[in-house]
């Protein structure tokens, strides 16, 4: 039967307080919810765009509206959060001016765009305490992912998976469709010593700047090549298996495409707590001074003995 989450959490060393253990409960609450959605999207005709833009200037699949609501309705529920900052929210959203605890960062569907053509997806979280009682606004989302207690992700694939890290190291869960309860499979998640693969958008090449051609020609020199174009896939994989994720700065995209807050900076305090790092290039992920709420970052993830090389 395995070791449910919940009872992982009750009984296990991890040094978390109640509160965080219960927003991660949340977050596995309304994962199920959203793996359920995504399963039956061709039944249930939720493919597909919206028709609005977000934030960002991209395509609203219908399942990113969704899957927002679905956790900022998890978080409201818990009580804990004070104020979530979403990819597909233009501010913040107070949920807990009062007593919330918590401040969460989040992409609640990542890689939306391989929805319809049955590519793994994801949604992540990074977790912030709050420091103090002053109002909240959407600097109080501004902090250091240093400053992160936690950061979630869920992978969406050929099976539901969720990855957890806190200061106590990463734990790995799998969810039991039968029972709708994830189960614990690995306590202690680590990098393997050794890479196996590099994922880069080949398809940026030219706009790609002389020194990350050349970077990315020595990795095509001693790696395998994987890209899925879903962030949660290509991390999940290379943190298994060993390896280095790159999405760097280019012509079209001086900053980067993915963002701080709640792409690149959950990634890197998992990454580093499972032993290796996370860098833009100039600077470790985790040290950048964040300024907006969709803020992006070139990003660059994986074994250290690879990625303290590339360094600007
Ligand atoms: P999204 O948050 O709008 O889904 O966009 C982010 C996605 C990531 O999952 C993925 O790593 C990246 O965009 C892929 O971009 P590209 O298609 O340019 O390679
Ligand atoms: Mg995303």
């Amino acid at each position: 039967m395995g070791t449910t989450l919940k009872e992982f959490l009750r009984s296990s060393e991890l040094k978390i307080d109640e509160s965080l253990k219960s927003i991660i409960v949340s977050i596995a609450k309304g994962s199920v919810i959203v793996q359920s959605k995504l399963s039956r999207i061709g039944v249930d005709g939720t493919a597909g765009a919206t028709g609005a833009i977000n934030v960002q200037g991209e395509e609203v699949q219908n399942l990113d509206e969704e899957a927002n609501n679905i956790f900022i309705d998890a978080f409201k529920k818990n009580g804990k959060v004070a104020i979530v900052g979403s990819e597909e929210t233009e501010n913040g959203i107070v949920l807990n001016q009062e007593f919330g605890e918590y401040l969460i960062n989040m992409d609640p569907l990542d890689g939306s765009s391989n929805i319809d053509v049955a590519v793994s997806v994801g949604s992540i979280f990074g977790i912030w305490r709050r420091k103090d009682n002053v109002c909240l606004n959407d600097n109080s989302l501004l902090l250091k992912g240093r400053e992160q207690v936690a950061a979630v992700y869920v992978v969406y694939g050929s099976s539901t998976l969720m990855v957890v890290a806190t200061d106590s190291g990463v734990q790995s869960y799998s969810l039991d469709l039968d029972r709708k309860e994830f189960i614990i499979t690995d306590d202690n998640l680590q990098l393997p010593n050794t890479s196996k693969y590099f994922s880069v958008n080949y398809g940026n090449w030219d706009n790609f700047s002389a020194k990350t051609q050349e970077i990315i020609s020595d990795l095509q020199s001693k790696l395998s090549l994987r890209y899925i174009g879903s962030l949660i896939a290509d991390f999940h994989r290379n943190l298994l298996k060993g390896g280095v994720f790159i999405y760097p700065a280019d012509i079209k995209s001086p900053n980067g495409k993915l963002r701080l807050m709640y792409e690149a900076n959950p990634l890197a305090f998992v990454i580093q707590k499972a032993g290796g790092i996370g860098i833009s290039g100039k600077k470790n992920i985790l040290d950048i001074c964040p300024e907006s709420l969709h803020q992006r970052t070139p990003l660059i993830l994986g074994n250290t003995d690879i990625v303290e090389n590339m360094f600007e």
